[in-house]
């Protein structure tokens, strides 16, 4: 558990950097401005400072003190791609939004930059109000100095909750409080783009039922420089975390959109930034409000809202900034991460994921206790939504699900019976090794996905290096992460045939030698990749 000692410290006065003498001797004149990055070189501070310096990384997982000389009202990036500077976008007939910004122990600069950018970048008509919800924060700044400062800004208001509740209830909160027919949800320590909240209007405005994502792009937990990154990436679900992660855009989604600016389809979101109409997100029954502190929420949302009739949609030209830390600064008060990311993944797992749910971590609370889901499926059941099946055919067909490939399991010669192919320490630029088979698992459980992709987690077999097979982050391309095995050879799409020299995998000219055959288990047919919504 961390030190609440050192996070209850009265900021900002103590810990903030003497601006101007930073200011002077690093010739910043508008530090941060358009994005930019604040470059420091910490062996050029007097000392006083550099210990400010090292200590407001420690304490928040980003580097406070370049966060603090930046001003709180700077200009962000107009978003990439180009195209984006064409759309124009009917304020008049736009719905409103309220924003909801929820937080916890945030930092005094980058809670008031996401403020400010909420206000400095949205047209006031469209802005019906702020709502900051406070969970249970402990740091002084955030108490009176945060009331004194939001006083001069009508829109903003603060909602405060007595106790700890989570990131997930306090977003609810924040929802319930919203008095207008559209919701916006926002990190504390996010900043928006010029324009991005009339692309993610307009696409609720011509259908209810859709999530609408913006680009997140990454603000430097260094140097707070922000990116405007193209071309973009999606989220997708990851197995058997239920988690998710960043990926290029799917090869049916490229052919779908006809230009780079229109929506794109996507099947999971990171969770934290979103806009979605109000009546939409309660009738999909909010988030499970047993859900505790941290994670599982944004794969609740993502299954429900595809199966239960929507879509979310990634728009490329709102772009959002936040802040990824390195590492956590809060506490969990009476909990910690992993009962309640297990817990919380466990309840979405039993509620939405029907026979899939085996695949995931703690889909019989073997880990943590998940409490009684019986209310949730009840939700889905009268709001008769779709199996997780009908997801994976047609919303998500390449989601990998660890241990649910077209062939599972290990890959075992043929030659050397009692040989099998490892992925061992998981590294990269060396060849792949054949060890004694272990008959658990662990390095030499492989999947092959519906790409072809021969996977172990996220991690490739990838033949375009060297002679040797090297194992690569998967990239979902295909190319050297795609090969066919027909029950005995196993082969790239370039036609060269796997085989074990040494104890090593090699690629080899077929000839049809033992050295070049292989034993995989097949698990199941390959799905249809073609029926898409
Ligand atoms: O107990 C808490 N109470 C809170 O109010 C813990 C956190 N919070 C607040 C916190 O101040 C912040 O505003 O909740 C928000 C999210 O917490 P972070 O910033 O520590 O989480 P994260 O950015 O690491 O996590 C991502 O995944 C979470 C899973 O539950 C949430 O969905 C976050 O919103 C989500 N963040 C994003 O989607 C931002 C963009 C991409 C990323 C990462
Ligand atoms: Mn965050």
């Amino acid at each position: 558990m961390a030190d609440l000692g050192a996070m209850s410290r009265l900021l900002p006065a103590a810990d903030m950097p003497d601006v101007t003498r930073v200011k002077t001797l690093f010739n910043l004149t508008r530090p941060g401005d358009n994005g930019q990055p604040v470059l420091i070189d910490k062996q050029k501070l007097p000392a006083e400072e550099r210990l400010k310096y090292d200590l407001s990384e420690k304490e928040n997982g980003f580097r406070e003190y370049v966060s603090n000389l930046i001003p709180l009202r700077r200009r962000t990036p107009f978003p990439k791609p180009d195209e984006c500077q064409n759309k124009t976008y009917d304020i008049e007939a736009l719905p409103q939004t309220s924003v909801v910004i929820i937080f916890m122990n945030e930092t005094w600069s980058t809670l008031l930059r996401t403020v400010h950018s909420v206000l400095d970048n949205t047209p006031p008509r469209l802005l019906k109000e702020v709502l900051l919800v406070d969970d249970a924060s402990e740091m002084e700044h955030l108490k009176t100095p945060l009331e004194e400062y939001l006083a001069d800004f009508p829109k903003v208001r603060l909602i405060r909750s007595k106790t700890r509740i989570g990131l997930i209830k306090a977003r609810i909160i924040g929802f319930d409080a919203a008095t207008s027919s559209t919701v916006t949800f926002l990190d504390s320590h996010c900043e928006c783009f010029q324009r991005w909240l009339e692309p993610l209007l307009a696409r609720v405005a011509t259908d209810p039922k859709i999530a609408a994502v913006p680009v997140t792009e990454i603000i430097n937990s260094e140097h707070f420089g922000i990116e405007n990154a193209n071309p973009i990436h999606v989220a997708i679900l990851t197995f058997p975390l239920l988690s998710y992660d960043w990926t290029y855009l799917p090869k049916r989604e490229k052919q779908r959109v006809k230009s780079l600016t229109d929506p794109i389809y996507t099947p999971a979101m990171a969770g934290g930034i979103f806009t979605i109409s109000k009546s939409w997100f309660e009738r999909l029954g909010k988030y499970d409000p047993e859900l505790l502190i941290w994670g599982g929420e944004n794969t609740e949302l993502s299954l429900k809202v595809w199966m239960c009739g929507g879509r979310i949609e990634l728009i490329p030209c709102s772009h959002v900034g936040h802040v990824f830390r390195i590492h956590t600064n809060y506490h969990y008060g009476n909990v910690n991460s992993f009962y309640s990311y297990h817990r919380n993944t466990g309840r979405v797992a039993n509620v939405w994921l029907d026979e899939y749910k085996k695949f995931t971590m703690n889909s019989d609370g073997q880990l943590v206790d998940i409490g009684d889901v019986s209310a949730r499926k009840r939700l889905r059941k009268d709001l008769g939504c779709k199996s997780f099946r009908w997801y994976l055919n047609n919303v998500h067909p390449e989601l990998y699900i660890v241990g649910d490939g077209v062939y599972s399991g290990a890959i075992r010669s043929v030659l050397q019976p009692s040989m099998c192919v490892n992925a061992r320490d998981y590294a990269y630029s060396v060849a792949l090794e054949m060890l004694p088979c272990n008959e658990i698992g662990g390095g030499q459980l492989w999947d092959m996905s519906e790409l072809g992709e021969i996977r172990h987690s996220i991690h490739c077999m990838d033949s375009g290096y060297s002679k040797e097979v090297q194992l690569a982050r998967c990239h979902g391309g295909g190319g050297h992460q795609a090969f066919k095995y027909d029950g005995q050879s196993l082969y790239t799409e370039f036609g060269y045939c796997i085989a074990m020299e040494g104890n090593v995998l090699v690629h080899q000219t077929c000839d049809g030698s033992l050295s070049q055959q292989w034993k995989w288990h097949k698990n199941r047919e390959q799905r249809n990749l073609t029926n898409h919504i």
